[in-house]
C-alpha cells in the first residue's frame, strides 16, 4: 500500500479556498474541466528541488505572471519519477503566512519587539558583536548554521563568520542529525562518502532498514523500494512496529540501543559459517582479524539476552544476508542519535564490507540524510570541515582555500570549532557571549530544552535569522532578521545520494525579508569586510568557487559547468571531476573499484565494546522514551508545515504519546486520556495513544511538538558529539 493517499490529499486540497488552479492540476481530469476561468491558468512552468527532506524530489512549479501558483512532481527526474509527498505538494502554501518575519525586529522588553529598518538592524548587529569581541576575544561570538539553506548561502555564512568576522566557533543542526554517519564514514572510508544512488533501492534483493522509518520520513525513497522488481526481502530493525516495519518481511523489534550486540553477533555468525567474502576483505580492507576476535564475544545466546529477539529470528536475519545477491543496509536516526551512534553505524559498514556488498548495484552501507541540504552543509558550511571537506588543521588545505578565494591565509582559523554542545556549554561558562542562529530552531529541537532555553537567555546578544518571527528560538532573540525561504531565492542543494540540484526563486519574499545570501552580503558591508567577498556577487558566482574548492577532493565536482548543466542533466551527483566524460551517467555509486579514501586505499573495520545506557529506566522512571518523526505531513519544529491548511488536516494537532496496551491497563489509562510524562528534567501533558506499535515499558513521542525535548537527556556520542535523542528514562502520571 502506498502511504501517500493522493485521493485524500486531493480532496483536502479541494476544500481549500482560493486555489482553483491547484484543484484543477491535481484533480483526476486535470485541465479542461471548464471550472476555472482561462485567465487563472498557469502560463509557464519551471522546475526545482523540494526544500524539506534529503530525498531531493524535483517539483514542477507552475507560474502565473511569473509567480509560483501550484506544484506537481516532475516525472522525468531520476529521484522521484513523478512522485511527491504531501510536504512537496504544499511547499508553496507554507510561504504565505502571517507568521512570516517581514521586517527586522529589535527586542525592547522581554516580550516586546519593534520593527526597524535594515540599516538600524545591521548597524546594531555589527556594533553589538564587535563590542563583545573587543571585550572578550574574537571567539566569544559563535554561530549555528543549518542543513536547510542552499549550499551557496552556507558557504557564504561560514566564510563570512570565520574569515571575515574572526569567529572560530560555528556548528549547525546537522550535528543533531548526521554527525554520527559523517564520523563513521570518515573513520571507515577516509572521507564522508555515502556510496549509494537511489537506483540501489530498486536493485537490491535484500534491504535492511535500521532505525529508519522511510514510510514517514522518506516516503518517496520508500516508493522506490515499492518499485523494486526483485521481490526483495525487507528487514526492519526498530524497537517500534513502525509503518515501515508493518510492511517488512522480517521485523526485528529489538530492545532500544541493542543494535551493536545484534550486528556484532550477526558478524560472528557470518564469520563462523564462512558466509563472508574473503577475497574482498583481503584486497580492500584493514583490521578484519582484530574484528573477528572482537565479535567472538557475541555468541548468539548473548545477542538473544541483550536484544530480546529469539535465536530463530537472529539466525533468519543472518541467513537472509547470506542468501541475498545484492544486500543493502540503510540507516537513519535510530542509529545516529545515540550515545554510541558512530560505532553502530560502523557495525553496519562492517557487515557490508565483510560480505562484499559495496560498490555494486543494490548494495552499500547507506546513511540516509535528513534535511534537504544536509550533504551541502557537510561539505560547505565551514563548521566541522574547512570549505569543500578540507581540514582546518592542515596547512596545505588552508593555503589552497586562501588561494582560490584570494584571501589572506592567516584569516583562516588554524583550529577546529567547538561542537554544538560545547558551544552551548561555552555560553554557560561565560566564554561565549554572542550567538547568531541561522535557519534552525534550537529552543525547540535541541536536547534537554529547559537547559538550552536558560542558556540562550544568558547571552549578551542573540541574533535569530529566520523566515518566521515567532519561532521558539526567536522568542529569546535580541534581534530578529527576516529571511526569504525556499522558493524565494536561488542556489543548489545536495541530496542523500550526492546529487546536486537546483533551487529557484518562484515567488517574492514578503515585506522586507531578504534572501540569506543578500543578508550575508549586507553584513559583510556593515562589518567592513566586503572586500573579501567582492567577487561573491550572486549564488552562481559562489557555486563557481565551490567547484574549485572541491577539486582534487573525493567530492570533486569541478566538472560541472554551471547551473544550466545541472538542470539539463536532472541533477548531477558528485564526484564529477573536470577530466570525466560527459554527459555523466544519471545513477552513479562510489567504490566500484574497491578504492577507499584512506591513504592506503583500504577501508577499515571499526568497532569497540558497547557502552552502558546513560540513563536506564529504574523504579522511579520505569519507561524508555523514544522520539522521532510522527507523520509525513509534519516537518521538525513545524514552523513551516503548520502554515499549510492541507498539511494541518493530515496530522494530529495535539501532542500525543504512544503507549502499549499492557501499560495502559496497568495504569488504568484509557485511549485519548490526557496524562503527564515526566523525566528528571521536565514534564509534559499529552494524550495517550494506546497502540501495539510500541513495546511494553517504552513510549514514543514525536519531535514536532514543542514540549518533547523538555524530557530528553543531554547525552552525546563520544566521537561525533551527536545528541542521543532516542533514549531516556521517564514515568507516566495520571491526571
Ligand atoms: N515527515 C518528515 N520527514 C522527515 C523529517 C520530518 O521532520 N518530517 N525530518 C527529516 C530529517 S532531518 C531526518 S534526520 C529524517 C529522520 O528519519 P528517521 O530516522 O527515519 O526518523 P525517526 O522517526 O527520527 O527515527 C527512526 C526510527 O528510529 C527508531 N529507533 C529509536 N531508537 C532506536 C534504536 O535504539 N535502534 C533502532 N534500530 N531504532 C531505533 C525509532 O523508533 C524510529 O522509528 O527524516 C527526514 N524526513
Ligand atoms: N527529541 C528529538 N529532537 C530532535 C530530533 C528527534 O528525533 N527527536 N531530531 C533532530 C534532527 S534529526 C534535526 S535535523 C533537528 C531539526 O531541528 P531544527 O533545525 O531546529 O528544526 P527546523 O524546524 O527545521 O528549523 C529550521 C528553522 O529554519 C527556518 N527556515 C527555513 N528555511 C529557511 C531559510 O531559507 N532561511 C532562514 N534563515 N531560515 C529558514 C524555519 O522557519 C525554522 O525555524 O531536530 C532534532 N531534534
Ligand atoms: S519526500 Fe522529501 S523531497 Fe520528496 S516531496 Fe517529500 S519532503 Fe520533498
Ligand atoms: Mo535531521
Amino acid at each position: 500500500m502506498s502511504i501517500i493517499d493522493r485521493s485524500k490529499l486531493t480532496s483536502l486540497i479541494h476544500q481549500k479556498e482560493g486555489h482553483l488552479t491547484r484543484e484543477l492540476l491535481l484533480s483526476p481530469g486535470g485541465f479542461g474541466l471548464g471550472k476555472v476561468p482561462e485567465k487563472n491558468l498557469p502560463d509557464a512552468t519551471t522546475q526545482m528541488v523540494c526544500g524539506f527532506c534529503g530525498t531531493g524530489c524535483n517539483l514542477n512549479v507552475h507560474l502565473k505572471d511569473g509567480e509560483g501558483v501550484c506544484i506537481t512532481p516532475t516525472t522525468e527526474y531520476p529521484v522521484n519519477l513523478g512522485m511527491a509527498c504531501p510536504k512537496g505538494w504544499e511547499a508553496l502554501s507554507v510561504l504565505k503566512s502571517p507568521d512570516r518575519a517581514v521586517s527586522p525586529l529589535v527586542k525592547k522588553s522581554p516580550s516586546h519587539w519593534e520593527p526597524v529598518d535594515w540599516d538600524t538592524a545591521l548597524s546594531l548587529f555589527s556594533r553589538k558583536f564587535k563590542a563583545i569581541q573587543e571585550q572578550h576575544g574574537a571567539d566569544s561570538v559563535a554561530f549555528l548554521s543549518t542543513g536547510q539553506m542552499v549550499t551557496e548561502e552556507m558557504a557564504f555564512l561560514g566564510a563570512l563568520a570565520k574569515f571575515g568576522m574572526g569567529m572560530v566557533h560555528g556548528d549547525g543542526n546537522t550535528r543533531q542529525c548526521m554527525a554520527s554517519a559523517v564520523t563513521a564514514y570518515k573513520q571507515s572510508f577516509g572521507f564522508d562518502s555515502p556510496p549509494f544512488t537511489y537506483q540501489d533501492l530498486e536493485e537490491s534483493d535484500v534491504l535492511v532498514f535500521v532505525g529508519a522509518n522511510p514510510c514517514i520520513a522518506h516516503p518517496i525513497m520508500w516508493e522506490r523500494v515499492m518499485r523494486n522488481p526483485h521481490s526483495p526481502k525487507i528487514i526492519v530493525v526498530d524497537p517500534r512496529r513502525t509503518e515501515t516495519a508493518m510492511q517488512s518481511t522480517l521485523h526485528l523489534q529489538i530492545a532500544p540501543k541493542s543494535d551493536l550486540p545484534l550486528f556484532y553477533g550477526i558478524a560472528n555468525i557470518l564469520i563462523e559459517r564462512g558466509w563472508i567474502n574473503e577475497e574482498y576483505i583481503q584486497a580492500h580492507t584493514d583490521d578484519f582479524e582484530a574484528f573477528t576476535a572482537h565479535v567472538k564475544a557475541y555468541p548468539i545466546e548473548r545477542v538473544v539476552t541483550e536484544t530480546g529477539l529469539t535465536q530463530e529470528t537472529i539466525e533468519q536475519f543472518a541467513e537472509l544476508i547470506h542468501s541475498g545477491k545484492r544486500v543493502s543496509f540503510w540507516w537513519t536516526m535510530g542509529v545516529n542519535q545515540s550515545y554510541q551512534g558512530v560505532r553502530t553505524a560502523q557495525s553496519l559498514i562492517n557487515l557490508a564490507l565483510m560480505t562484499g556488498n559495496i560498490g555494486k548495484p543494490g548494495t552499500g552501507p547507506n546513511s540516509i540524510t535528513g534535511q534537504c541540504n544536509a550533504m551541502g552543509s557537510r561539505l560547505f558550511s565551514n563548521t566541522t570541515n574547512l570549505l569543500g571537506g578540507h581540514d582546518f588543521l592542515n596547512e596545505e588545505h588552508r593555503n589552497k582555500v586562501a588561494d582560490i578565494l584570494s584571501i589572506p591565509v592567516d584569516q583562516i582559523p588554524a583550529e577546529n570549532s567547538l561542537p554544538y554542545h560545547k558551544i552551548i556549554e561555552g555560553i554557560l561558562a561565560g566564554k561565549i557571549k554572542g550567538l547568531w542562529v541561522i535557519c534552525t530552531n534550537p529552543a525547540h529541537s535541541w536536547i534537554n530544552q529547559g537547559q538550552i532555553r536558560d542558556i540562550l537567555d544568558r547571552l549578551d546578544f542573540l541574533v535569530v535569522q529566520d523566515m518566521y518571527h515567532n519561532t521558539e528560538t526567536a522568542r529569546h532573540a535580541d534581534l530578529i532578521l527576516p529571511a526569504a525561504g525556499w522558493g524565494e531565492k536561488e542556489g543548489t542543494f545536495i541530496n542523500a545520494e550526492r546529487r546536486i540540484g537546483r533551487v529557484k526563486r518562484v515567488t517574492r519574499a514578503p515585506g522586507q525579508a531578504l534572501s540569506d545570501f543578500s543578508i550575508f552580503k549586507l553584513i559583510a558591508q556593515y562589518w567592513g569586510c566586503a572586500d573579501l567577498f567582492s567577487e561573491w556577487k550572486s549564488p552562481e558566482d559562489v557555486f563557481q568557487f565551490m567547484k574549485q574548492l572541491s577539486a582534487d577532493q573525493p567530492c570533486d565536482f569541478s566538472g560541472i559547468e554551471d547551473y544550466a548543466e545541472i538542470e539539463e542533466q536532472g541533477g548531477i551527483q558528485w564526484p564529477l571531476a573536470e577530466t570525466e566524460a560527459k554527459p555523466p551517467e544519471q545513477q552513479r555509486r562510489l567504490f566500484s573499484d574497491g578504492q577507499f579514501f584512506h591513504s592506503n586505499g583500504r577501508a577499515r573495520f571499526m568497532f569497540s565494546e558497547p557502552t552502558k545506557m546513560p540513563e536506564p529506566p529504574n523504579e522511579q522512571y520505569p519507561f524508555i522514551l523514544l522520539t522521532g518523526r510522527g507523520t509525513a505531513s509534519q516537518w521538525h519544529t513545524q514552523t513551516r508545515t503548520k502554515n499549510s491548511d492541507v498539511l494541518r488536516k493530515l496530522y494530529p494537532n495535539q501532542i500525543y504519546v504512544e503507549m502499549n496496551p499492557q501499560d495502559a491497563t496497568h495504569y488504568s489509562i484509557k485511549p485519548n486520556e490526557v496524562i503527564f510524562v515526566e523525566s528528571q528534567r521536565g514534564r509534559l501533558k499529552a494524550r495517550a495513544f494506546v497502540t501495539q506499535s510500541v513495546q511494553p515499558k517504552q513510549l514514543f513521542i514525536p519531535m514536532h511538538y514543542e514540549e518533547t525535548n523538555r524530557l530528553t537527556d543531554a547525552v552525546f556520542d563520544p566521537y561525533s558529539s551527536q545528541p542521543s535523542y532516542k533514549c531516556c528514562a521517564v514515568r507516566v502520571v495520571k491526571n
